[in-house]
């Protein structure tokens, strides 16, 4: 074997045995084998929505955004410094995380429905066939079936293709970003008000770009919803749904996805964290963010579940930060790494990644394992004791030794979409890694290149081109980006065990 743990269903016979001959505890997490009812932990993922490598104090000493919420979940768990998001923006990296599945195998467009084939297992249909309670609260942006720009959309009715169609029992949250009308609440599959009135664009006076600041585009949006409301309120119903399962006592563990529409635009920040950060309401919103987890943090103390609860965070993609950011407030959202949003560079999808779960995951420890959001399916398999079919594995890893600390996982290599394959310390770009909005916004020239290769253990921030230098490394990546092509033919990946 490739690393050396216990496996987890010889840990679950233990259990079952121990639970024969010894008393039933509910009062914390143990791994000795006196409380069954509790082994399987509650899963509470927290998803950012642009965050930067470079944000979280804990990733970035010079970040002059204090964070000290995610702070206090590294010293209490584990980081992973080569984390990656499955894309470079919001749609694939969240298709990535809910199925498994590299997004390079279907395109990725919402605007033509629902993108998660009915019978795919997701992470919340794999749980929840394990019998746990699952929640989404925040962005879907994985689409409806039927809905393609919303135009003609009869609000009265049930969206079908979303949340509780893939495997969640409770949704409560947005179709997509903060920025993108219509702007309304859904609640499982219904509107929770129709989007009967309309809105201007908005923009911030001296916002380095007309996609920075406090923009969200013009369109229908619902009586009272404001947009500065929207964390605070997905926040108390993330609280609020922990409350609720502990009160009807269920003895059923639950999975809460919380997935933030911040730091994404608009930067919204309300008081106290309006005007608190020294980087403008970038800062102030990121501020605020992270005081969303430390609430979530402090509920499940509250609640008597943070023993027994693992709690993952981690960012959809990199930051929309431009060079113009950087010079001006002095901080680099992406830390060392090259590029933003939308790039094929590092700041684009080399993601802050914490887990936490207390007596298993060692605390303040640190992890450069390779890891992949399509990684969370096989992942939490692992935890519950589940076994996915073979066509799902082919994407996705089980990193569970490399989260507890007890081995190493087998990845060793990734793509990025379809622009991007890594292997070890190298990575091809396929054509230049400069993304759309550098390209519109960020005023950066552009040179047309077949592509760019780097050793990232030799240049992390990317600054050397080698591509023309190493012809049969380029060779041997382009190979394997087609490997991983011709696999995904073959993925059906059914729902059924
Ligand atoms: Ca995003």
């Amino acid at each position: 074997m490739p690393f050396n743990y216990i496996p987890y269903r010889f840990l679950v016979l233990l259990l079952v045995f121990a639970a024969c001959t010894g008393p039933r505890s509910t009062s914390s997490v143990n791994i000795q084998g006196t409380n069954p009812v509790k082994e399987q932990p509650n899963i509470v993922l927290i998803l950012a929505d642009d965050m930067g490598y470079g944000d979280v104090h804990s990733y970035n000493r010079e970040s002059k955004i204090p964070t000290p919420a995610l702070d206090r979940l590294a010293a209490e768990g584990i980081k992973f410094t080569d984390a990656h998001a499955a894309g470079s923006w919001c749609v694939p990296s969240r298709y990535g995380i809910m199925t498994g599945q590299y997004p390079l195998r279907k395109p990725m467009d919402v605007k033509r429905g629902s993108l998660i084939a009915p019978d795919r297992l997701t992470i919340a249909s794999l749980l929840r066939r394990n019998d746990y309670h699952t929640a989404l609260i925040g962005k879907w942006h994985l689409g409806f079936d039927g809905v393609k720009d919303w135009e003609g959309v009869d609000y009265r009715r049930p969206f079908e293709g979303g949340p509780v169609d893939r495997g969640f029992d409770y949704f409560f949250g947005m179709h997509a970003s903060l920025d993108i009308a219509p702007y309304f609440y859904i609640e499982n599959k219904r509107a929770v008000a129709a989007p009967t009135q309309t809105i201007a664009e908005n923009q911030s006076p001296d916002a380095t770009s007309t996609i920075s600041g406090a923009f969200w585009r013009g369109g229908n949006i619902a009586p009272g919803f404001k947009h500065e409301e929207v964390l605070p309120t997905f926040t108390q119903k993330a609280v609020a749904f922990m409350q609720n399962h502990v009160k009807a006592k269920k003895r059923q563990p639950f999975f809460l996805y919380f997935s933030l529409t911040a730091p994404h635009t608009p930067w919204v920040a309300q008081p106290p964290f309006k005007g608190k950060s020294q980087v403008g309401e970038y800062g102030d919103f990121t501020m605020q963010a992270d005081d969303a987890v430390g609430q979530v943090l402090k509920a499940l103390e509250e609640l008597g579940l943070q023993e027994n609860t693992l709690v993952i965070f981690t960012s959809d993609n990199g930051p929309v930060w431009f060079e113009k950011d950087v010079q001006r407030f002095s901080h680099r959202a992406a830390g060392p790494y090259r590029g933003m949003k939308l790039d094929a560079y590092e700041g684009a999808h080399r993601v802050p990644f914490m887990a936490r779960w207390p007596g298993k995951i060692e605390s303040n420890t640190a992890s450069a394992q390779l890891l992949c959001f399509t990684d969370m399916l096989a992942t939490f398999a692992e935890v519950v004791g589940d076994t996915l079919p073979a066509e799902v594995k082919q994407d996705s890893y089980n990193l569970l030794p490399a989260l507890l600390n007890k081995g190493v996982a087998r990845r060793e290599g990734l793509i990025i979409e379809g622009h991007t394959v890594r292997e070890g310390d190298w990575k091809l770009i396929f054509g230049n890694g400069t993304g759309v909005l550098q390209r519109q916004w960020g005023q950066v020239s552009v040179s047309p290149v077949k592509g760019e290769l780097y050793n990232l253990k030799e240049d992390p921030a990317e600054t050397n081109n080698v591509y023309t230098t190493y012809p049969e490394k380029v060779l041997e990546l382009t190979r394997r980006m087609e490997q991983y092509r011709a696999e995904g033919t073959t993925s059906t990946a059914p729902l059924s065990k």
